[in-house]
């Protein structure tokens, strides 16, 4: 039988979607709809595993699974021995103390002998010891911002992403704890043909991500405006030259931050470049 890597990929739940579109942008069928708790991809040596997130990281640390698809969050707080093979660049949050908006907090010396909402005890205790401060932590699951509002606590430690939540509880973030986004984890001890599988699946993983924001941005430009319009690209990795079949023209090829685009463009026209196109890219092998 052939060998196949077991990925465990949460089942439903916040991260469930980018991790199915990754898999399909990076060439591997996932079937959608018959959502077995295990399933054979296509056209790629890879079974996925659905699963609760909070159960992800000790599946792939007792090798049950042999790598996962989770937050950084999940993994730090279990402390499961699972090693971060990859970042994934998405499912980006942060996690946060709070408190009540009219709180007098100054700094962490406020949490002193405060009692603090949490799903993430593991996280907290650590900050806390770190910051030399003696806390009472009180574990909840889910709801946790309602937590102070209801007398449970005097402070909440959560993810944060928007901050929204926060807002309409009422609350006010003052310690950022620990930046998260999703990871792909696996199993240390791979044998040498599952670990071949896992690495042409980051090489697919980063071809996507490094065209993330990225434009494929190609122009016109006169001759003699041809130095200006180099000077405004420089710091980009060789912008292509090629002459048009008009005398006294050039097309200049070049990729461009998406980020960047709109300041570059109206300089870019300003030194001589017309007929600007801007390109989606897909994947990008570097
Ligand atoms: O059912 P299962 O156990 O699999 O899922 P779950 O309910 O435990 O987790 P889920 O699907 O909510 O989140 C999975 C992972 O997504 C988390 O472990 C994080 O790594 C990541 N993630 C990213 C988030 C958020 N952003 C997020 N905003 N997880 C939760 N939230 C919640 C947060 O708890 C708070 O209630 O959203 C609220 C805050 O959002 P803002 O935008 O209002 O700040
Ligand atoms: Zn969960």
């Amino acid at each position: 039988m052939n060998t196949r890597l077991r990925i465990a990929v949460q089942s439903k739940g916040r991260l469930n979607e980018d991790t199915l579109r990754l898999l399909t942008e990076a060439g591997i069928k996932v079937e959608a709809g018959r959502r077995a708790l295990l399933v054979e991809a296509r056209k790629f040596p890879l079974e996925v595993l659905f699963l609760r997130d909070d159960d992800i990281p000790q599946t792939v640390a007792d090798g049950v699974a042999d790598a996962g698809i989770v937050g950084m969050n999940e993994l730090t707080e279990q402390g499961a021995r699972a090693e971060v093979a990859h970042r994934l660049g998405f499912g980006g949050c942060r996690l946060s103390i709070a408190v009540p908006k009219e709180a007098d907090y100054t700094d962490v010396s406020w949490l002193e002998n405060k009692k603090i909402a949490t799903s993430y005890p593991n996280i907290l205790q650590r900050f806390l010891e770190s910051q030399g401060v003696h806390a009472h932590i009180h574990v909840i699951t889910g709801s946790v911002e309602i937590a102070t509002g209801i007398g449970l606590a005097d402070a909440i430690f959560d993810i944060v992403s928007s901050g929204s939540t926060l807002v309409s509880n009422n609350l006010r973030e003052v310690e950022v704890v620990m930046q998260s986004e999703a990871v792909l984890i696996a199993q240390p001890e791979l044998s040498a043909e599952k670990r071949e599988i896992l690495d042409e699946l980051i090489f697919r993983f980063k071809a996507l991500q490094g065209a993330a924001g990225k434009k494929y941005v190609l122009m016109n430009v006169p001759k003699e405006a041809l130095d200006s319009v180099l000077h405004e690209l420089s710091g980009i990795k060789s912008p292509t030259v090629m002459p048009l079949a008009q005398e006294g023209w050039c097309s200049v090829h070049t990729v461009l931050e998406e980020d960047s685009f709109w300041e570059k463009v109206g300089r870019l026209k300003e030194a001589g470049a017309q007929g600007i196109l801007v390109l989606p890219i897909e994947k990008m092998v570097l």
